[in-house]
């Protein structure tokens, strides 16, 4: 007989199980990615979660959302792990006695009420934010909930904009691996050799009491993780001259294409609001053309991550300003032949392009804002004019900054940005196709990590394995760049795996085959998102 082919059915039973790991999963206030392995909150991960709780719970999502932002420091920054005091002490290193927020964390403003860690995540929340808040506009507005958000929310994004812009480029850095969420990605393998690691002795790896230690991070990764988070630490969580942040920072293309999506967001908040929101558009525009200026990497078509600790090189080329080949206000030329309109002015750019925009949930409708992006000319549209002014290539920039050439998701993650020249987005979608991801082709997932790279392992974390949120983000970008297909089949890789797996927290890209901690809170939630 036929085979048991039902998706209505099948996606019926899908809901229902995400919904089970969701239950089980809330603590009352929030929502922990996994009982034995992570039993607090996560910032980017309670920013996932209430993207799928909406659909369930829109109540349940807006709490999950003001729990994390109550443990909001006073410098802006939003700590990732937000810690439960009811969950005893070894459960998870490290802990609180080694953030020790409340005391060290007293000058950035650390709340006294909770502890947290003082390391941040990547600025998913007011992305979630509204899209919570469209869930049910009705009862959004009955508790002020975006009214309540807002001023935090602003807050955070300064914070990082402000604080964090160590590469003085208009992008914001992370100073520890964790802080961009991809843990042992091979893009830290050469900045954090920089780092001298604690002793393995020194600390005890509560992880592998739940993670296979093939899955994992290293003994090696995590006497480096330990060193650099006590720096930060003991220098007090302050940020630049007299911080303790140092030995490692860099600029990351899904980190900042979040906080640009995210600006979006935070327009439409302030718009609901009853404010202009052109200011904030403005700025994810700026972050935009700065992703593409300092991180996008032509020859290889995928963004790179900055590091801005390495050793200068010589000689260096000058740097362009920041507006070089990227202009956002002022006189526009047609980069491409194909390309659909010229503008004058970024005066609210994206407004134009809603239908177009992620962040607004739509599909391309419109003409999508051009500008010149130098690099993306050739073999993007064929006949396309190649702009006259260049953009830094690989270890080219400032001394000390140089591109790493590994070829990671986080680096096709800013497709989900509206304002991406469409030369950028053509040559992202090759890349998604070409045999260092080999989307639709050998794999079905985005893995974490080049399929051909020197480092590529299926199953060690972020070092080849496929993760449901950065396939959410490809799966949401594809769509509002008019990859239908693509997107579509994506989809349904995405909630075939997550079924079929148990909700994985990550899967061998190659078969599918679950690998980390079973019941994973953003595989559950963003495999509801995406049934809806
Ligand atoms: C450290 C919670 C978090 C995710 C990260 C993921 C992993 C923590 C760990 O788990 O990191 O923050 O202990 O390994 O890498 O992205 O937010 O799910």
């Amino acid at each position: 007989s036929a085979p048991a082919c039902d998706p209505p059915r099948a996606h019926g039973a899908l809901h229902a199980a995400a919904a089970r790991v969701l239950a089980d999963s809330w603590t009352g206030r929030s929502t922990v990615p996994s009982r034995g392995l992570y039993p607090h909150q996560w910032s980017w991960d309670s920013a996932f979660i209430a993207v799928g709780l909406r659909h369930l719970s829109p109540l349940r999502a807006q709490t999950e959302l003001e729990t994390l932002l109550a443990a909001q420091w006073a410098d802006g920054r939003i700590p990732h792990i937000v810690f439960n005091p009811s969950v005893p002490l070894g459960a998870y290193f490290p802990s609180p006695d080694f953030w020790r927020s409340s005391t060290a964390g007293r000058a950035p403003g650390a709340p006294a009420a909770v502890e947290t860690s003082g390391l941040v995540q990547p600025p998913v929340h007011a992305l979630a934010a509204w899209l919570v808040h469209c869930a049910d506009p009705r009862l959004s507005r009955a508790r002020g909930f975006l009214a309540r958000v807002h001023p935090r929310l602003a807050a955070w994004h300064r914070y990082l904009l402000h604080h964090r812009d160590l590469g003085g480029g208009g992008l914001a850095a992370v100073v520890h691996p964790w802080e961009q969420g991809m843990d042992n990605s091979p893009c830290w393998d050469v900045p954090l050799a920089r780092v001298a690691p604690a002793p393995a002795r020194s600390f005890r790896r509560a992880d592998l009491d739940h993670g296979s230690p093939e899955d994992r991070p290293t003994d090696l990764d995590y006497g480096r993780y330990v060193r650099l988070a006590a720096d930060y630490r003991d220098g007090g969580y302050r940020d630049g001259p007299g911080g303790g942040a140092g030995a490692f920072a860099v600029e990351d293309p899904a980190f900042n294409a979040l906080l640009a999506a995210s600006e979006h967001a935070l327009a439409r908040i302030a718009r609901e609001l009853g404010a202009a929101g052109t200011a904030r558009h403005a700025r994810a525009e700026r972050l935009t053309a700065a992703l593409v200026e300092r991180l996008w990497d032509p020859a290889r078509g995928i963004f790179l991550c900055r590091d801005l600790r390495a050793p200068a090189q010589a000689p260096e080329r000058p740097v362009p300003g920041p507006a070089a080949g990227l202009r956002v206000s002022g006189p526009v030329t047609r980069g491409h032949a194909s390309g659909p309109v010229t503008r004058g002015h970024a005066s609210d750019p994206v407004d134009r392009g809603h239908a177009s925009d992620p962040v607004a949930g739509g599909h391309p409708s419109g003409p999508v804002p051009e500008r010149p992006v130098p690099g993306t000319g050739a073999g993007s549209h064929g006949s396309a004019p190649v702009p006259e002014r260049q953009v830094p290539g690989p270890g080219t920039g400032p001394p000390g900054a140089g591109l790493v050439p590994e070829l990671s998701v986080s680096g096709l993650v800013p497709l989900l940005l509206p304002g991406l020249p469409p030369g950028i987005v053509a040559a992202l979608v090759r890349t998604l196709r070409g045999p260092h991801f080999a989307l639709g082709g050998a794999t079905r997932l985005v893995a974490s990590y080049d399929l051909i790279g020197e480092s590529f392992d299926p199953h060690r974390y972020w070092r080849g394995p496929a993760w449901f949120n950065t396939n959410w983000l490809v799966e949401r970008g594809l769509r509002a760049h008019g990859e239908r297909e693509s997107a579509d089949a994506l989809r349904e890789a995405v909630l075939h795996t997550a079924g079929a797996t148990g909700f994985a927290e990550y899967a061998d890209p190659y078969t599918g085959e679950a690998r980390g901690a079973p019941g994973f809170g953003w595989t559950a939630a963003l495999a509801l998102d995406l049934l809806h």
